[in-house]
């Protein structure tokens, strides 16, 4: 099945069996986000209201990445006042897309704008962070329609899961078998020029209050159409922790493959080093895995299950660090 789609509420088992085992593209309809307090706050007559958030995050710097003909660069990454973005927003001008905004930071309380899905709230992750007051997984993104978002796969082979508050986004999918090694080590920024790539994409289309699942390791590229506001998360737990793993340790091979002519000269600051270069490259490291992995093993909450698989990766990890 190339997509999965959740029309109504169904037990939690068999999402976890039918979806996270099994790493299936899926989409869930609006039920999933119906009580979220945003859909009544930023709302007026069922119109979705830029002043509102004008109201609440206005002095606001937030990051933005212009997308321009030749699309959305990292080297294009600013940050802009939230009063600022939304006016040019609203005039329709803007190829200004706000993204990876860690709102979450900006809000009061998270419920005054979203719940967690059951669905998606095994995220040792984002629990990790939050419980050591560090900077978490959790974004908001703003655009109108000139706005997308590259061909990629997701930082550090995570899920990630994206509901939207307003507007609609295309998404085209490509799972990781349709591309070569060198495609997958430098991906094209714009799929829709690659008719190879493309005669194998999947493309889905997301509504308002819709929620998308992507699965570990699967390339996708994301198009906004008219203004759109969602909340997306990266996350990952018991499955998917041997993608996060897997990668991590290739990440680290190559590095260390490639500084091994400072080892002897560097000594016992070799390996922290190494680290660095990893968390550098690979917005991860295994001493930051670690601390996820012991808080996973340890947190009841989570269930006998993924508690001894986050204690088997664990000492994986220390493995890994010990050399
Ligand atoms: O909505 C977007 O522009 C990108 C979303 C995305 O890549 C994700 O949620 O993984
Ligand atoms: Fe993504």
């Amino acid at each position: 099945m190339a997509l999965c789609y959740f029309d109504a509420n169904i037990p939690r088992q068999d999402f976890e069996e039918m979806v996270l085992k099994q790493n299936t593209l899926c989409k869930f309809g609006r039920w999933i986000s119906e009580n979220w307090a945003c859909f009544r706050d930023w709302f007026d007559d069922g119109e979705f209201e830029t002043s509102r958030m004008l109201a609440y995050f206005g002095d606001i710097e937030v990051p933005v990445t212009i997308c321009d003909d030749h699309g959305p660069y990292d080297s294009t990454k600013i940050t802009t006042k939230m009063s600022q973005f939304l006016n040019e927003l609203k005039a329709g001008v803007s190829t200004k897309y706000l993204k990876d905004w860690h709102f979450c930071e900006a809000v009061k309380s998270t419920a005054d704008v979203f719940d967690l899905p059951e669905f998606f709230s095994c995220d040792w992750l984002n629990d990790c962070l939050i419980d050591q007051g560090k900077q978490d997984y959790r974004f908001l993104y703003c655009g109108g329609a000139d706005t997308w978002t590259p061909f990629h796969v997701d930082v550090f082979c995570s899920y990630s899961w994206s509901v939207n508050i307003t507007g609609h986004k295309t998404w085209l999918f490509l799972s990781s078998e349709h591309l070569s090694e060198a495609e997958k080590m430098n991906p094209p920024n714009d799929i829709r020029k690659h008719s190879h790539l493309m005669k194998n994409a999947i493309q889905v289309e997301q509504g308002p209050g819709e929620a998308i699942f992507v699965p570990s390791t699967w390339f996708h590229q994301v198009c906004n159409r008219g203004i759109t506001v969602s909340i997306n998360h990266n996350w990952f737990n018991a499955y998917n922790i041997h993608h996060v793993f897997t990668l991590l340790k290739s990440d680290l091979d190559l590095i260390t493959h490639e500084i091994s002519f400072l080892k002897d000269a560097m000594g016992d600051g070799y390996d922290d080093h190494c680290q660095v270069l990893l968390r550098a490259n690979s917005g991860f490291n295994f001493d930051e895995l670690k601390q996820v992995l012991e808080f996973a093993a340890e947190n009841e909450k989570y269930g006998e299950f993924q508690q001894s698989k986050a204690s088997r990766y664990l000492d994986k990890v220390k493995d890994v660090l010990s050399g």
